[in-house]
Order: C-alpha cells, then structure tokens, then sequence
C-alpha cells in the first residue's frame, strides 16, 4: 500500500469551506487522535506529550505499517528527526528554492500586536467586558451584523499603525530578495507583511486586510458594497464611532475575512499549483485552527519537509494524510520539524542555516531607520505627506527668500542707483 500526490490530494479534506471555519475541535491540543513517538529534544508540556503519546490509536492503523516502512525503507525519512536541528543539517545539503511560508498572529506578537489564542495575552482572553456568546463572535459576520460595537472597540488594538514588523517578517522578506520564497499565506490582518517590504505579487493575505472596507448592509437588509478607505475607518474608529454607509445606511466593514464570509479569490488562484511546486513549507506562529488556511499544509507533496515554528505544539492530527506528524510514526514520510519557541528565535536560526544571518541584520537596520523618530533632513523616515507638505513649505520658503533677496537687491540697486545718481 503505498499513496501518491493524488491521493493525498483527493483524500485532503479541502473540499472547501472556502469560508473562514473555526476548527479548534479538530487541531487543538487536546485532540484524542495523536500517537507515540516524539523523538525530539523539544521541551513539550506534559499536555502536548499527552497529545503525542496516545497509546490506543486504532482508528488509523496505517500508523503500524508506516513505521515498519520506514525501518525497512530509510529513504523514507526525509529528516533524522522533528529537531530543528535536522532542519539544518538538510538546509546544508539542499537548495530550497520554492519556499513557502505560512504564518500566523504569533509573527506580530512580539511587536506588540496580541493574538487570539495565547493564554492570558490573547484577545480571546480578554473579552469577558464584552460578554459575547462566545469569543469566536468577534469575528463572526452574523454577529457583527448583529452587534457591530465589540468588533470595533477591539479594532483599535489591531489597527494598523506605525508598527515595525518583527524580524520574522524581515526573514521572509529576505527570501523573497533572494528569490527562494515561492508565495507567503498569512492570516494577518495587521499588513505588517507590507510594510516589511514583501512584494504583492508572493503575498497571499488569506484573511483580507484592513487596506479597504466595503458596507455589508445591516440585518436581513444586504449592503450597497460601497467602498471605504482605510482612511474613513481609521477615523471613525479613533471617534469611537461604528461607521455607517453614507448611500444605505448599512454597516461598513474592514475587508477583513470574518468567519462565515469567503477567502480572497487570489487564495485559491495560487494555493494548488503553489503547494505542488513547494519545495520547503515554513509554518510560523500559529495554532492552526482556522480552515481552510490550516488544511494548507496538506497540500505540500507527501515528501516536502515542513517545519512549524510556534510556542506551542499545532496542527497535529493522527491522520496518515492530514496534519503534521512530528512523531514520524503515522504519516508515509518522516518530513516534519517542531521548533518550540519564538517565531524570532526560529527564523534567526533558519537564517543563520541559510547563510542569511548578517544580511537579515542589515536589512533590519536599514528598515529600522523608517521607524525612528523623525530626524532633521532625515527623509527616509518621514511619510509620503509629510515629505510633500516639507517640499511644498520648502519651496514657498525658498520663493520667499527669493522674494525679499531680490527685495534687498533691488533696495541695494536703487541705492547704488541714488548714489550715483548723487
Ligand atoms: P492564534 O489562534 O491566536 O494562534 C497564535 C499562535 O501563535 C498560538 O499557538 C500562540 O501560542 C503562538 N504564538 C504567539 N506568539 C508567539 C511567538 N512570539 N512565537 C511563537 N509562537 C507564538 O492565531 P492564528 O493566526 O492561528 O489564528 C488565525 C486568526 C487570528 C486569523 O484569522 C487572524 O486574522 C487573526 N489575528 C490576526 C492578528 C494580526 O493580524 N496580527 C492578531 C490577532 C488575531
């Protein structure tokens, strides 16, 4: 019994919601579906260890002939185990050159933008004030539809401002630079991708973004679809009013994917062909409970080494074909690589693997500069409207110079002229 890439890919369970499903149930750490065998060094919790040491895993019994294939074929195991480390070892030795990274809310923490699930810091955390029916409302259309006010008192701690990305978000930009990233699908809302630099053209923003906003009508009254700038959100939401469609009255939306409403159609233009020619996945802060983003990871060929980077252990599922298999027990190819800790700390390592260390460094310092405080004849960091309302002073400066120059000339002629004259 052996699978190839179509059945993988029949198999996948991609027979898309192509709208935004909460699939917690399925992925979460505390799924019954996991198996033995976590061989890494990785200082998993006591949960997590729970979650991969299962004993009584019947319901996929494929597990059992895959680990004696893998014994008998050792071609099999397209890493030595789910360290990073064996990450590295075969970084050295192959020239990725179709990269595709994934990532998650857990890219932008550590600048300073919460997510949704981390305990105590997470936004689902912190929305007993707003005593929805459950936390997942936020960023259900239903309920916006409904009640729009949480949604956009919350707003405010995503909006995108004048954030610096985090390192991991140079990292990737880096290898698009390089040209080794094949597509980056993010989840992000917060455009931080953007501002680091990474091209429209490899950039798959999953969830939509906060870049425009559309009236989505009000309850069972559908909406005009007019369109609104970022520009008029930022305003009311800073006015801590809930912006209204000035054609129909309807409510006005970020373009931002809420659960129940469908992905951006360049999603699916890209994910198959890209998945098909991805050569290494990279899988960056994120617990991966949101379908379809997180069925993404299937569609990698069944020997394409991934690595999940995050804090906590995600996207486990005991499924021969679906999920990631960190134990290298259940799935045909041993591939997959678990680093538990900072998306940072990873991507520093990836870069370091990768050659990639002091230009990372560089780019990051050179970027850092937009973000400092403003300094004199420093135009870099200032926006395109600052620098044109400094152009547009300058120049009426520089006429008004002009003007009391040649005042003073002309004063200075008329005085040559009348001594002369004497
Ligand atoms: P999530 O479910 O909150 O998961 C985030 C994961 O990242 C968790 O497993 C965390 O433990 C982990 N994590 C947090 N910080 C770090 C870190 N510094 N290093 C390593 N791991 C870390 O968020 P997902 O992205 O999985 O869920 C998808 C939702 C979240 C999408 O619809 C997003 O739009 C939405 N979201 C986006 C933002 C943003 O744009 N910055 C913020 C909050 C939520």
């Amino acid at each position: 019994m052996s699978f190839s890439a179509k059945d993988l890919l029949a198999d996948a369970d991609f027979e898309q919601p192509p709208q935004v499903v909460n699939t917690q149930s399925q992925n979460e750490t505390d799924s019954k579906d996991q198996i033995a065998l976590f061989d890494s060094d990785s200082d998993l919790s006591e949960g997590e260890m729970e979650q991969l040491t299962l004993s009584d895993n019947n319901e996929y019994p494929d597990s059992q002939y895959y680990l004696q294939e893998k014994i008998d074929h050792p071609e099999l195991n397209i890493v030595k185990d789910s360290s990073i480390d064996s990450l590295v070892e075969l970084i050295k030795t192959r020239d990725f050159k179709n990269i595709i990274v994934m990532t998650g809310a857990g890219v932008s923490t550590t600048v300073g933008i919460p997510d949704f699930r981390s305990p105590e810091t997470g936004l689902y955390h912190n929305l007993e004030r707003f005593n929805l029916p459950s936390p997942e409302d936020m960023f259900d259309l239903d309920y916006f539809l409904y009640n729009p006010e949480p949604f956009y008192i919350l707003v405010k701690d995503l909006y995108p401002g004048k954030i610096q990305p985090s390192k991991t978000h140079y990292f990737i930009r880096l290898l698009a630079d390089k040209g080794l990233l094949r597509r980056h699908y993010t989840q992000n809302i917060d455009t931080l991708e953007r501002v680091a630099g990474i091209p429209d053209e490899l950039l798959v923003e999953s969830h939509g973004s906060f870049h425009t906003a559309h009236c989505v009508g009000i309850r069972d009254k559908p909406g005009c679809h007019k369109e609104y700038s970022k520009q008029y959100i930022k305003e009311k939401i800073n006015a801590k009013e809930v912006p209204y469609c000035t054609e129909c009255g309807g409510l006005v939306k970020p373009d931002i994917v809420f659960f129940g409403e469908e992905l951006p159609q360049k999603f699916f233009d890209c994910y198959f062909e890209d998945f098909q020619k991805c050569d290494l996945l990279l899988v960056f802060g994120t617990s991966l409970t949101v379908q379809p983003f997180c069925n993404l990871i299937d569609f990698a060929s069944i020997d394409t080494p991934r690595c999940l980077i995050n804090n906590r252990l995600a996207g486990v599922t005991g499924h021969p074909r679906k999920g990631f298999d960190f134990s290298g027990s259940f799935q045909k190819y041993r591939r997959d690589i678990f680093y538990k800790g900072n998306c940072d700390d990873g991507s520093t390592i990836l870069a370091k693997s990768m050659g990639l260390e002091d230009e990372l460094n560089e780019l990051i310092a050179r970027e850092s500069k937009k973000f400092q405080k403003p300094v004199v004849n420093n135009d870099e960091n200032k926006d395109d409207e600052v620098k044109k309302e400094e152009t547009d002073k300058k120049e009426s400066d520089e006429v008004k110079t002009n003007e009391d120059k040649s005042n003073k000339n002309n004063t200075g002629e008329d005085k040559i002229n009348e001594e002369s004259k004497k």
